[in-house]
C-alpha cells in the first residue's frame, strides 16, 4: 500500500477544552496547527501544562484547503460541523472526530468522500477551558480507530500527531470494545459529577462506590447483550483509575450542566437507557441519572 507520511498541517475545530489542549500541545511540539475560527482572526490562550509550566499559545485562523481536521466537538454538533467544513477539505483530507458517548460510525463514514480518511478518537485526558486559558488537569490516554480504507496511506502521520497531542495513543481496528469501555467511564463519572456538582475526584469517596458500581455493572450487562465483552472488574478499575487521574477536573458534563449549556447526556446515559429498553434490561441506576438530569 502506498504511504504518504509527511507531517500534516492540522486544523482544529471548536474551541473546547480538548481541542485547545491538542492545539497547544501541537504548537509546543512545532507541529503546524491552526484553528477554525468564525471570523478571520487569531486567538491567544495561556496553556497550563500538567507539569505546571505555562506558555502563551497564539493561533492563526485556518484557511481552505484543509488537509487534516481534528473535530472534537459535542456529539450533537458533529453532523452540522462536518457538513459546513466538507467544502473546505481536500480530496484526501484526514478527518479525526472525537466526542463522548456512542458515535454513529456508519453515519460518520458517509461524511467522507471516496479518498478522505475518517477516524474516531476517544480520550480520557482532563482539560479545563477558562476565559483566556486552557488547563491540562488530568493525564489520560487516547484510542484511535480508522473507520475507512482511505486512512491507510496516512496512518503513521495521523498516529504521530495524535500521540503528540493526546497520547499515549493506541490504535485499534475494533473500535466497538474501546467505545463501550469509554462509554462506561463517561456514564459513571459525567452524570454523577453533574448531579453532585463536584470534581471527578470527589467520586472516590466511599459513599459513592455502590452507585458507581451499579452504573458500571449495568453498562457491562448491556454490553454483553450487544455481544461486546466488557468485564466488570477491569472496567470498574478503569473508572477508578480515570477518577484518580482526573481528580482535579470538572467533567465536561458537570461544566456544561453548570453553565446551562446542552450536555452529552443523550449519547451517554440516554444511549444506555434506550439500548437497555431494546433488550428489556432494567438499568435503574442509569435510568435515575437520565431522569435527574433531563427533568431539570
Ligand atoms: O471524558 C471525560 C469528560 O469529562 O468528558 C473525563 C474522562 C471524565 C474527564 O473528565
Amino acid at each position: 500500500m502506498a504511504t504518504t507520511q509527511q507531517a500534516l498541517n492540522w486544523t482544529v475545530v471548536g474551541q473546547g477544552a480538548i481541542g485547545l489542549l491538542a492545539a497547544c500541545r501541537w504548537q509546543q511540539a512545532d507541529t503546524p496547527v491552526r484553528l477554525w475560527l468564525r471570523q478571520p482572526k487569531s486567538l491567544s490562550v495561556r496553556f497550563l501544562a500538567l507539569d505546571h509550566t505555562e506558555q502563551q499559545c497564539h493561533f492563526q485562523a485556518a484557511v481552505s484547503p484543509i488537509h487534516a481536521l481534528f473535530l472534537p466537538v459535542k456529539a450533537y454538533a458533529v453532523t452540522e460541523a462536518l457538513a459546513q467544513l466538507q467544502p473546505h477539505l481536500t480530496d484526501n483530507a484526514q478527518i479525526v472526530v472525537s466526542h463522548n458517548g456512542m458515535p454513529d460510525l456508519a453515519a460518520l463514514r458517509q461524511f467522507a468522500r471516496a479518498k478522505q480518511g475518517i477516524w474516531f478518537l476517544t480520550t480520557s485526558h482532563g482539560a479545563l477551558r477558562q476565559t483566556e486559558q486552557i488547563h491540562h488537569t488530568g493525564q489520560g490516554k487516547s484510542m484511535l480507530s480508522p473507520l475507512n480504507e482511505a486512512t491507510s496511506a496516512h496512518r503513521k502521520a495521523v498516529f504521530m500527531a495524535l500521540n503528540q497531542a493526546l497520547g499515549p495513543l493506541t490504535v485499534t481496528e475494533n473500535s466497538i470494545a474501546a467505545l463501550w469501555q469509554k462509554l462506561a467511564i463517561n456514564a459513571a463519572i459525567n452524570p454523577l459529577t453533574a448531579v453532585l456538582n463536584c470534581k471527578n475526584g470527589a467520586l472516590a469517596a466511599a459513599e459513592h462506590q455502590p452507585q458507581l458500581q451499579q452504573i458500571v455493572s449495568e453498562v457491562c450487562q448491556l454490553a454483553s447483550l450487544e455481544q461486546v465483552d466488557l468485564p466488570f472488574t477491569a472496567t470498574f478499575a478503569q473508572v477508578q483509575q480515570v477518577i484518580t487521574a482526573t481528580a482535579n477536573n470538572y467533567s465536561s458534563m458537570q461544566q456544561d450542566y453548570y453553565h446551562g449549556r446542552p450536555t452529552e447526556l443523550s449519547v451517554i446515559t440516554g444511549f444506555i437507557v434506550a439500548t437497555a429498553a431494546k433488550h428489556q434490561l432494567a438499568v435503574p441506576a442509569n435510568q435515575a441519572l437520565w431522569q435527574a438530569l433531563q427533568d431539570t
